[in-house]
């Protein structure tokens, strides 16, 4: 990109915020940075945290070392060194390779049949041109129903002539309540920035979502139903958490399933359009939990239309629109919101090749696991930030992020000190850790349903891409490994 920011630059499409509160969905390694700064609401709008990303970046002066507008296109280890090659052909030698290019950022193409026929307007949530996208007046079809798609809804059917939003699997969303930031609990984490950095380190999710202590058969039937009620007023991803099991009891998630159903219902007016919006198909939680500000009450609207995708399929698309099984729906725009290919799609666009000529992607056939989520056997020095085996988005990625960049640091740091030239994953270590990974996901009900953190192999099996068992047991282990001299790697002297 031309600038800092990442997938907080590249989705800039209206309605985009954060679904973890600001307060804790930032940087913590510098108090003075954490001062500084000041979020102006509970969930921060995209334009805010690019700002923010852009002030650290300021702040701490790495922009002169980064090489803005540059695609890395081929990597190639040779001769304990990564080769590198960019797209305008530039090429260099690294001694290490980290990749930080996120989980969900190769945005999956539209590839609908008649795309090169429209003669209206088509973007992509994530890819939002950097230019105004007229909004006003316009009939716009809204194309997938996940957070991204889900958060635009609302906020372009403010402006638009009319709305078709394109709904192929409905998902359930809970409301964000966005609004001030809580200032007592704001100025706590002020007053002790690095303490709170510890504690979330140490937090199942890496924030301060509340989560039930209690299992749903510890409830008398008034206290669950005020439990609810009191998740839904609060807002936001506590919803996944109302019961201590409700991510792997069907029992205590039909309770929590079936009481949003219940809010759909009573927020959307026409009963037919509320059916088709209630997600049936899976518990919830067990497909990633949207946050929305409006999004429901959006299909009250006379100028916004719900296509269920799944009775009213998407035959192509024309010059003036999209042509589905039931008729012509004329658009001057359309908004691609079909999400990303998570996890390792970015592995698969760049050309990466040990010295033995594998990528990382044919290790990853039967599912994508690095040691730790960090290094891939076979291929030394090639760091990977909040990889397949971390947490990756089952944790708060400032912290995430933040933490991979300590470890990795501290990792090069011991290297030099040591002596060494290299480090790589042991292929024992790093099945060891892939065991560990799926065994923390076994219990959960999402390993049922197919979903973005799903691996499906070519025989049907399925593997669950990012470490389940809490962040900070994960933070723990990660520390562990490092303090026993990097248990698990092999190092190498030159
Ligand atoms: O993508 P998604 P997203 N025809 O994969 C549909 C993060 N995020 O960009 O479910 C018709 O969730 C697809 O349908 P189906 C967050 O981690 C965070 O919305 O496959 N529809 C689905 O409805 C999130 O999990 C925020 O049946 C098609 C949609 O497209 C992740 O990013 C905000 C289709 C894709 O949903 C991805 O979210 C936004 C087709 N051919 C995103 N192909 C925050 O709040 C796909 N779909 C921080």
């Amino acid at each position: 990109a031309d600038r800092v920011g990442g997938v907080w630059n590249h989705n800039r499409y209206p309605g985009a915020r954060v679904d973890v509160e600001s307060q804790d969905y930032c940087y913590f390694f510098s108090p003075e940075i954490y001062h500084e700064w000041r979020w102006s609401e509970r969930y921060a709008t995209q334009p805010e945290i690019l700002r923010y990303i852009e002030f650290v970046a300021d702040k701490i002066g790495v922009k002169p070392f980064i090489s803005f507008n540059t695609w890395l296109t081929d990597a190639e280890w040779r001769d304990g060194l990564w080769h590198l090659t960019t797209k305008d052909d530039r090429r260099l030698t690294s001694r290490f390779l980290v990749m930080a290019t996120g989980n969900y950022s190769a945005a999956r193409k539209p590839n609908f049949k008649g795309l090169d026929d429209f003669k209206g307007e088509w973007v992509q949530t994530a890819h939002w041109p950097d230019r105004p996208v007229p909004i006003a007046g316009r009939r716009i079809a809204v194309i997938g129903t996940g957070s991204s798609g889900i958060q635009t809804t609302p906020v372009v059917a403010k402006d638009a002539q009319h709305v078709f939003v394109f709904q192929r699997t409905p998902n359930y969303s809970v409301p964000a309540h966005n609004g001030p930031l809580n200032e007592a609990n704001y100025a706590k984490v002020k007053s002790d920035v690095l303490g709170t950095r510890a504690r979330l380190l140490s937090n199942p999710g890496g924030s301060h979502i509340r989560v039930g202590k209690k299992k749903h058969d510890e409830y008398t039937p008034e206290e669950m139903r005020e439990e609810l009620e009191r998740k839904w007023a609060f807002g936001g991803h506590g919803m996944n958490g109302v019961f201590s099991n409700q991510g792997t009891n069907q029992a205590a998630n039909d309770i929590v399933s079936d009481f949003v159903r219940s809010k759909i219902r009573h927020i959307v007016r026409d009963p037919t359009v509320a059916e088709k919006l209630c997600p049936f198909d899976h518990p919830i939680g067990t497909r990633r939990l949207c946050v929305d500000s409006d999004y429901y009450a959006s299909f009250n609207r006379d100028n916004v239309t719900l296509v269920d995708a799944r009775e009213e399929a998407i035959v192509e698309i024309n010059a003036t629109g999209i042509r589905t099984t039931q008729g012509q729906r004329d658009v001057d725009l359309i908004i691609f919101a079909l999400g990303f290919d998570a996890f390792t799609g970015q592995f698969d666009r760049i050309r990466i090749v040990n010295d033995k000529g594998q990528r990382p992607n044919d290790a990853w056939k039967t599912g994508p696991c690095a040691y730790l989520g960090l290094m891939t056997a076979g291929f030394p020095n090639l760091f990977i930030l909040t990889g397949p085996g971390s947490p990756a988005v089952l944790a708060n990625l400032f912290l995430h992020n933040e933490f991979h960049v300590d470890w990795v640091t501290a990792c090069i740091d011991y290297l030099d000190r040591h002596g060494c030239r290299s480090i790589e994953a042991t292929e024992s270590a790093q099945a060891d850790w892939a065991a560990e990974v799926q065994a923390a996901s076994g219990p959960f009900l999402r390993r049922q349903v197919r979903n973005s953190m799903m691996h499906v192999n070519a025989d049907g099996s399925q593997v669950f891409i990012p470490y389940i068992g809490g962040f900070g047991r994960y933070v723990q282990k990660c520390r562990d490994v490092a303090a026993n001299g990097y248990e698990g790697f092999k190092l190498t002297k030159p």
